[in-house]
């Protein structure tokens, strides 16, 4: 089957998963630098609802139903939109859920970003169509090397990252197989106010909030001794499309080159809100009280563990700089300090 491309200066982008954090800010960004945006999003969008996307009031966005799981739609949809560049970010992104649902987890992830590059292939687009795969840090998994870089070797640690796994070999071999233009973008932690809820950061920020206005509590977490290299989505989502407008694919980490821990997010999150945090006790014993007023308001629950995972990711971004010109805008007390903000002003209505 081969598909006809129109003459047109105009950029034609396609992104899956579009209702998510990063195709929300992804989707912005290509309509300010006046492409035609192509959204695919599943017809039963549980986390977030069209006018949650102010994209998609743009006169060049146009929305598609389809589930990752649906070759035929894919095939119907590239057809239809005849993308220059497609972003491929939809995917089951939690770790702890992939514990539960691991097969579903693989279905989506790596089956998925097959059936995006088969199509391409089917349709004769191998020449028109550049590539963006939302690949993971979590592919290192205990890795021995810190800071992580793109010759760091992959040890998954989690069905999420393991399906990961796939999608990032099955994107390099179709680079090298098929002449494609395929980057990884090796993501670190990436967060914003529209982060979903089942994201520790959203969580803490939500629940800082919540307890300030007497409306929560306690805030109940998992491993607090986890580090991430954390991010602001807004930079991130600049990194994916400098890698589509090079001359050559390749991929690349992104990160910030910082790493913090859980409880470090909890104490700066309730410093924002005039609360100083004093910890007490040992390992699922550990509380956090108020300083002032003796209340304990962080406890641990095992709950909120994970069978295994990884005690401290921090990438090497250095590649990004050299070859995209990519620097992370945003550090992490500015990001928890634009979450914390966001979720007070929500408190108000
Ligand atoms: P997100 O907010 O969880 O968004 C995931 C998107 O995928 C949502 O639009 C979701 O649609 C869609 N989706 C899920 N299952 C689908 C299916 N079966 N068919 C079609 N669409 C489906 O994730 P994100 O934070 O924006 O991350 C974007 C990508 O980057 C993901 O691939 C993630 O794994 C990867 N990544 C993220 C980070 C990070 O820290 N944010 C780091 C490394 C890599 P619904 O709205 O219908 O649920
Ligand atoms: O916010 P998290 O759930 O994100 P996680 O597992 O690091 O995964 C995110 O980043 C990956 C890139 O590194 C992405 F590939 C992936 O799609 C996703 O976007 O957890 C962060 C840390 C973990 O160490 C977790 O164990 O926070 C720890 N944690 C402690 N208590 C908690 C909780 N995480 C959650 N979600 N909920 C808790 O109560």
């Amino acid at each position: 089957m081969e598909a006809k491309s129109g003459d047109s200066l105009t950029k034609i982008a396609l992104i899956t998963g579009v209702t998510g954090q990063d195709g929300t800010y992804l989707s912005k960004l290509l309509l300010d630098k006046g492409y035609v945006v192509h959204g695919i999003q599943r017809a039963s969008s549980s986390t977030r609802t069209e006018s949650k996307n102010e994209s998609i009031k743009n006169i060049n966005y146009h929305f598609h139903f389809c589930d990752m799981t649906d070759y035929s739609k894919i095939i119907r949809i590239l057809q239809e939109a005849l993308p220059d560049e497609i972003y491929n970010l939809a995917a089951q992104s939690n770790v702890q859920t992939s514990f539960d649902r691991p097969e579903y987890t693989a279905e989506i992830n790596a089956l998925g970003t097959l059936r995006l590059l088969e199509a391409i292939r089917t349709l004769g687009l191998e020449k028109k169509t550049k590539f963006f795969q939302a690949s993971t840090g979590e592919l290192f998994g205990n890795s021995l090397e810190t800071p992580q870089n793109e010759n760091t070797p992959f040890n998954p640690l989690n069905p999420y990252a393991v399906s990961k796994l796939y999608a990032f070999w099955i994107c390099v071999n179709y680079r090298e197989a098929y002449d494609m233009f395929v980057c990884n973008g090796i993501l670190f932690n990436h967060e914003s106010p529209i982060r979903p809820d089942n994201f520790v950061t959203r969580k803490v920020t939500k629940a800082v909030v919540k307890i300030k206005e007497g409306l929560q509590d306690k805030l109940y977490l998992g491993n607090l001794n986890a580090k991430r290299d954390w991010g602001f989505a807004g930079d991130y989502v600049e990194a994916m499309w400098l890698m589509l407008q090079k001359d050559q694919p390749d991929d690349y980490v992104i990160a910030t080159g910082e790493t913090h821990s859980v409880k470090d997010l909890v104490e700066f999150a309730f410093r924002e809100v005039g609360i100083d945090i004093e910890w007490e006790g040992k390992g699922l014993d550990k509380k956090g009280r108020n300083a002032s007023t003796g209340e304990i308001l962080i406890e641990v629950d095992l709950q909120f563990y994970r069978p295994i995972e990884s005690s401290l990711f921090v990438g090497d971004p250095s590649k990004a700089k050299e070859k995209l010109g990519w620097v992370p805008r945003t550090n992490f007390y500015e990001l928890v300090k634009m979450m914390v903000k966001n979720d007070l002003e929500f408190a108000k209505y």
